[in-house]
């Protein structure tokens, strides 16, 4: 019998695909290239973890993930399609590979891209706006994932690890950047997913402590991964971080003191789950996933 966290996995995966395939702009003949780099950029692939927290969010709230979930679930996806996209640029991180194929401005060209992420990113908020939820949770999810990818979020984490290229810098100062470089836009999906199925404030705050330590754990185990696994296995380009001068887990504190901080955060977050029960198996399921994944 297949593992049931496999199972939600791969039923995550698929309602997020025919999700973003209907809010995804159709490829007419004789097409424009915005429309095919957006399409390539967000139905390539990728684990979608960030749709799969919204569905298990809810789940862990009200012990089923409401219809609402589907466009939540896009949107996270569509920024952070819009953020590798970004990401990859030339004046970013100059990336050529991502989830296996060659990146958005490698494929099309780097106006389009930039166009292409410009475009996903205000999907995302058509696709809550649009959302059939009542006016002021919609306008809170809206909030919600403005904050987590704009100046004080995700773009603010960016901007953070461009400084730090090529300089030293502090443990307390990479947990900062990745707080909010990626820990911003999972701790969203986490909260959106949760707002959406009318968690109380107790249960906000329990999963605000889970989001956090999955988002750092996230970001810790990918630094490992770009150490330990391959250009084949992760689909982008391994040893990208050494290549860049970046400042990593594994380069401040050892591989094998970043491993425990990982396991470490694995159990914080498990242990911010215990009132949820059974409900909340998904997102157990989650945490170690994201720091058992290989890729
Ligand atoms: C240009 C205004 C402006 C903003 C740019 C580019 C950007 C904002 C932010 C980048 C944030 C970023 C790329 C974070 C990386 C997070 C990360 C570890 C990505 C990989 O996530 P996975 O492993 O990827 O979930 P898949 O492919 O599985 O979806």
């Amino acid at each position: 019998m297949t593992n049931p966290f496999t199972h939600f996995l791969a039923d995550c995966q698929a309602r997020t695909n025919a999700g973003l395939e209907q809010c995804l702009p159709v490829v007419a003949a004789p097409a424009l290239r915005l429309k095919q780099a957006m399409r390539y950029s967000a139905l390539n692939g990728g684990k979608r973890v960030r749709a799969a927290l919204v569905y298990a969010s809810a789940h862990a709230v009200a012990g089923t993930a409401p219809p609402a979930c589907d466009a939540i679930a896009c949107a996270l996806e569509l920024i952070h399609a819009y953020s590798l996209v970004h990401d990859d640029l030339p004046a970013m991180d100059d990336d050529r590979l991502r989830r296996g194929q060659p990146t958005c401005h490698i494929a099309f060209d780097e106006a389009t891209a930039i166009l292409a992420g410009d475009a996903l990113q205000t999907l995302a908020f058509e696709c809550l706006a649009t959302a059939e939820l009542p006016a002021d949770l919609r306008c809170q999810l809206v909030l919600a994932l403005a904050q987590a990818s704009g100046h004080a979020g995700m773009a603010a984490g960016q901007d953070m690890d461009l400084a730090a290229e090529n300089r030293a810098i502090t443990l307390p100062e990479l947990e900062n950047l990745h707080r909010h470089k990626t820990g911003a836009l999972i701790s969203a999906s986490v909260r959106m997913g949760a707002l959406a199925a009318g968690a109380t404030h107790a249960q906000l705050a329990a999963l605000d402590t889970y989001s956090a330590a999955i988002g750092l754990a996230f970001q810790v185990q990918d630094d490992i991964l770009d150490i330990e696994s391959s250009t084949e296995a992760l689909g982008k380009t391994q040893g990208a971080d050494i290549a860049h001068n970046k400042s990593t887990y594994p380069g401040l504190m050892g591989l094998d003191a970043a491993k425990q901080l990982a396991a470490r955060l694995e159990q914080e977050a498990l242990q911010a789950l215990d009132s949820f029960g059974d409900h909340a198996d998904a997102l157990a399921g989650l945490a170690r996933y994201i720091v058992q994944r290989s890729y």
